[in-house]
């Protein structure tokens, strides 16, 4: 019997492998046959990593960050029976507008998939007169319609809680400037029909732990348990050599979850992996999905690696709720309902 409870479908198929004997620190393991995406994976696309996958038709669909021989990132549609061997579609997600007529944006990368109820959304970062946040909704996995931009230039890493709360659809994001920001916190708005967006609050900020000290920013979305939301999200630091990044979890308020209630101060994962540490981005290691079964209490993360290949770790829900809950730190900033 598990001693908490994510409050989810069961996923009898998900991905999994048992925890390694010897693992030291978080109890957040790699799967052994990583990276499950590596480079050229299908024709026209160099790289694929910060994907997201989520459960469907009794097997798995995800949407790739897909990087196009011209150095551009688009977004793929992928397919999968076991989670771990994808098939991708040739050509990019073929987005329409309200009239169903074609509508790509000029480069979409980083893309989250979640289902509210029957609907599933794509939200991802592109340009609208600088980076911002793009989001498609699709019901079959055929057509896929834009929709409004739901934020201002600049913001990244937006990602849907997986139900609406207070009646409220509720996306989490960070706003910062144009380029490979040198800040940044999460915030999360909130909105009736998923065009108009207010509410906004702080959630929560960098941090003085190293690993998060440069900017923090939204990752899988947030999973329903009986202690909270439980959020994936990454952490940077800044090096002589460059950023690194890393993953992190925290506790959120069911109810007001731009509350923290837990935070953990240790990192979950950071970069020591080959396919981690070396690639296109060095020492980056990105979470974008994670798949959970509420039965086993299993949890799989897709995480980038590098900007190169997508990797695979898992964690059991007992035991990553009281990792994070045992080694909180909450600031201040984090407990306010983030209004000023
Ligand atoms: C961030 C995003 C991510 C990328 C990371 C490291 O700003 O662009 O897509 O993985 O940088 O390069």
């Amino acid at each position: 019997m598990s001693k908490y409870k994510m409050i989810s479908p069961a996923v009898f198929n998900m991905p999994w492998q048992d925890k390694p004997e010897n693992l030291k620190g978080a109890p957040v393991w790699r799967y052994t046959e990583n990276p499950i995406i590596g480079r050229n994976p299908a024709d026209g696309v160099a790289r694929i990593f910060n994907s997201a996958v989520i459960p469907y038709e009794d097997a798995f669909i995800g949407v790739f960050r897909g990087e196009q021989m011209n150095g551009i990132p688009s977004i793929y549609l992928g397919k999968s029976s076991d989670g771990i061997h994808w098939d991708f579609k040739k050509d990019r997600i073929p987005f329409v507008d309200e009239h169903g007529e074609a509508f790509l944006p000029m480069y979409a990368y980083d893309p989250r998939l979640v289902k509210v109820e029957d609907t599933y959304y794509i939200i991802w970062c592109q340009d609208f007169y600088g980076a911002a946040i793009g989001m498609a909704e699709t019901t079959d996995f055929k057509t896929f319609r834009r929709l409004e931009n739901p934020f201002l230039p600049f913001n990244r890493n937006a990602v849907l809680f997986p139900r609406k709360v207070n009646g409220n659809f509720l996306m989490l994001s960070r706003p910062s400037d144009s380029g490979h920001t040198p800040f940044g916190d999460i915030f999360i708005s909130e909105s009736p029909d998923l065009v108009y967006w207010g509410k906004h609050r702080h959630v929560m900020g960098k941090a003085p732990e190293w690993w998060q000290a440069v900017k923090i920013g939204g990752g899988a979305a947030p999973i329903e348990t009986s202690e909270g939301w439980l959020l994936f999200y990454h952490g940077v630091t800044s090096t002589c050599n460059g950023y690194v990044y890393s993953i992190g979890g925290a506790i959120l308020d069911i109810d007001e979850p731009s509350r923290v209630k837990y935070r953990c101060e240790n990192f979950l994962l950071t970069p020591e992996e080959w396919y981690e540490e070396r690639g296109f981005v060095p020492n980056v290691c990105f979470p974008c999905a994670a798949l959970h079964d509420s039965e086993s209490g299993r949890i799989a993360i897709y995480y980038g690696a590098a900007d190169s290949y997508v990797a695979l770790a898992f964690t059991m829900i007992d035991e990553i709720l009281d990792y994070i809950k045992e080694h909180s730190v909450v600031r201040e900033a984090d407990v306010k309902i983030g209004r000023r």
